[in-house]
């Protein structure tokens, strides 16, 4: 249909179909609202139906990391590990979607390329890469915060021979290494969860890094049955805590086969060095989590950096490998935290060579392999393990417009500018469902998910019982909110001078450096914006 014929007006238009997506969907026709989905992936899942990539899996205890919505879903769905793999996640989101018969108000392979807010209607105009045109009172924007693989600009790389992928675009089919050899760029989380794996059915593995990173053993398990039954008779107390919590974990699970739930009570500066190696020696990398003040003093960060940089040097058998496998010159806690199953042990295996890029970069890609300064490395694939452009990628890529034709790429031109992370002034009835300046990326997302759909739903309740058409947040609101947002990022180790992360926007060239999540927790974070709601939208323009 062209751009401006009609179409009958929806009440939503959700884009994405991950969590976030079919939430919106259940609950919006829960309230008799009409809502429709449009997702350029062809299922359900988000993250999970895009990251196969081997290795990929979770790192919130199961039982945690799925929704509380519906109480007959949480008794019926049986996790297997105490951490899942991708494809059981993938197959819950399925499962769901089958159980609420949400597919039939989504269209996939539909990409949302422009919105525009009609100011003469009040109506979102959602058009589509097919040039279609639907129209809606509200947009609810569940794009993601880690769905634009980010692929860095190397010199070269169109002319590799052999076949390339991206961890966050992993064929369906999957990849079979067997007999190859393979490259792959990158040590974040998805380089250290794939790594190990695909050493093992590879016939070589060449590993870039450029960023040693700090991760922790996952001590993954499968779920004893007697154990997911207590967590299932549980439930409305895990869900309680979660709530209430700084990220939305209690930890349930992982001291039933995983690594024990350790509350940080002691202080490292008041540690001897004999201490911290003896307790290296008993614990090794775990040793680490004891401490409290490694999170907010960075002399108390290093002792611990220290600390880990010993176990490295414990678990590699080649001096120079674990040299190179040792972070340095930036703090533990900074980037998203990593868990792994054996990524040390692997670089110890024959057929696994390390390339560490800060004695030599990446000069250029050619049809065989990569070229460093060091030297040439041939291989027949290669693997991108480089991240996404996280937090505003997804929203950056389509066109958004709100009042008097601003575009929010503008708009945000400096830095996401939000109030709560639900909303930007300027833009009506658009909302951005776990967007900068919400906890966000910092909690067990399914939990910030779930609080932010459930806001919304009764937002947009709120309205029609008022009879009001529009709900926009202030300015005024947003600068307070954003100033609160930097206060509390300040003096964490997320916001040291020397660290580079995601959160940051450091891996993106040319993006603002700008602390894009809300570090003050997701139980009170949940407090304020029940609060807002409960004084008349505080913050917020509401019209008729
Ligand atoms: P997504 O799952 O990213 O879904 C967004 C969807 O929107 C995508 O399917 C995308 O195709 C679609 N979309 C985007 N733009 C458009 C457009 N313009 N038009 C149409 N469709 C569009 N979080 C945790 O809490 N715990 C974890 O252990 C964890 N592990 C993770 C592991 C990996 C490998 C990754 C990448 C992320 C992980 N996350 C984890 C974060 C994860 O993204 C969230 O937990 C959650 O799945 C996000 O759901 P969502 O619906 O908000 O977004
Ligand atoms: O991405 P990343 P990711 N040359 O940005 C390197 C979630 N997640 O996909 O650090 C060479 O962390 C880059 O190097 P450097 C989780 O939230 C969760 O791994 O910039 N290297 C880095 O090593 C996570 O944080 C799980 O120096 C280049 C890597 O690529 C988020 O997704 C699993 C380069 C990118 O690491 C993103 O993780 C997977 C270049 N030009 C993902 N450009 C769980 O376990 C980039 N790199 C829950």
């Amino acid at each position: 249909m062209a751009e401006g014929s009609s179409e009958n007006t929806l009440d939503v238009v959700i884009v994405g179909a991950g969590f976030a997506g079919m939430y919106a969907l259940h609950s919006f026709r829960g309230m008799g609202l009409q809502a429709k989905v449009l997702e350029a992936g062809n299922d359900v899942g988000g993250t999970w139906y895009w990251n196969r990539y081997p290795g990929a899996r979770c790192d919130v205890p199961s039982v945690e990391y799925s929704y509380s919505f519906d109480k007959d879903l949480e008794q019926e769905w049986n996790w297997t590990e105490i951490m899942a793999a991708q494809p059981e996640i993938l197959e819950y989101a399925g499962h769901v979607a089958d159980r609420f018969d949400l597919r039939k108000d989504m269209q996939f392979q539909t990409r949302v390329t422009r919105t525009i807010f009609d100011e003469s209607s009040n109506l979102w105009q959602v058009v589509t890469d097919a040039g279609k045109t639907l129209r809606a009172r509200f947009c609810v924007m569940a794009t993601g915060c880690l769905s634009v693989p980010n692929t860095p600009t190397i010199a070269g790389q169109d002319s590799f021979a052999g076949a390339v992928y991206h961890t966050g675009n992993w064929p369906e089919a999957g990849v079979d290494f067997s007999g190859l050899k393979v490259g792959i760029i990158g040590t974040g989380s998805s380089g250290i969860q794939s790594i190990p794996v695909i050493a093992e059915q590879a016939a070589h593995l060449t590993v870039f890094q450029r960023t040693p990173n700090y991760t922790m053993p996952a001590a993954n398990a499968p779920l004893k049955p007697e154990f997911l039954q207590q967590a299932k008779e549980n439930y409305p107390n895990i869900r309680a805590e979660q709530r209430a919590s700084q990220v939305g974990i209690v930890g349930y699970g992982f001291g039933f086969g995983g690594a024990e739930n350790v509350e940080p009570t002691e202080e490292i500066r008041n540690t001897t060095e004999e201490e911290r190696q003896r307790l290296v020696e008993e614990e090794g990398f775990l040793a680490i989590r004891r401490y409290a003040d490694v999170s907010v003093d960075e002399a108390a960060n290093e002792l611990a950096c220290d600390m880990y940089r010993t176990q490295v040097g414990r678990v590699i058998q080649d001096p120079e490998t674990a040299d190179a496998l040792m972070p340095r010159d930036y703090p533990m806690g900074c980037k998203r935290p990593v868990i792994d199953t054996n990524y040390y042990e692997t670089f110890n295996r024959a057929n696994v060579t390390l390339v560490d890029l800060r004695k030599g970069g990446i000069d250029r890609i050619t049809a065989q392999g990569v070229s460093t300064a060091q030297g040439e490395h041939a291989f027949d694939v290669l693997v991108y393990a480089t991240g996404f452009d996280a937090m505003t990628g997804a929203l950056g890529k389509i066109d958004i417009r709100g009042r008097q034709d601003v575009a929010l790429t503008d708009y945000w031109e400096a830095g996401p500018r939000t109030y709560l992370g639900l909303q930007v002034a300027g833009f009506p009835n658009l909302f951005t469902v776990t967007g900068p300046g919400s906890p966000s990326v910092l909690s067990n997302m399914i939990v910030s998910i779930e609080q932010h759909i459930d806001w919304i739903a009764q937002c947009i309740a709120d309205l029609d019982q008022r009879g009001a058409k529009t709900i926009e947040a202030t300015s005024a609101a947003e600068d307070a909110w954003i100033a609160h947002v930097n206060e509390v990022a300040e003096n964490t180790m997320f916001t040291a001078q020397s660290c580079n992360s995601w959160y940051l926007g450091a891996n993106i060239p040319g993006k603002p450096r700008i602390f894009m999540p809300y570090v003050g927790g997701v139980g009170v974070y949940r407090e304020k914006c029940d609060e807002v709601a409960k004084n008349d939208y505080k913050g917020f323009l509401l019209q008729a």
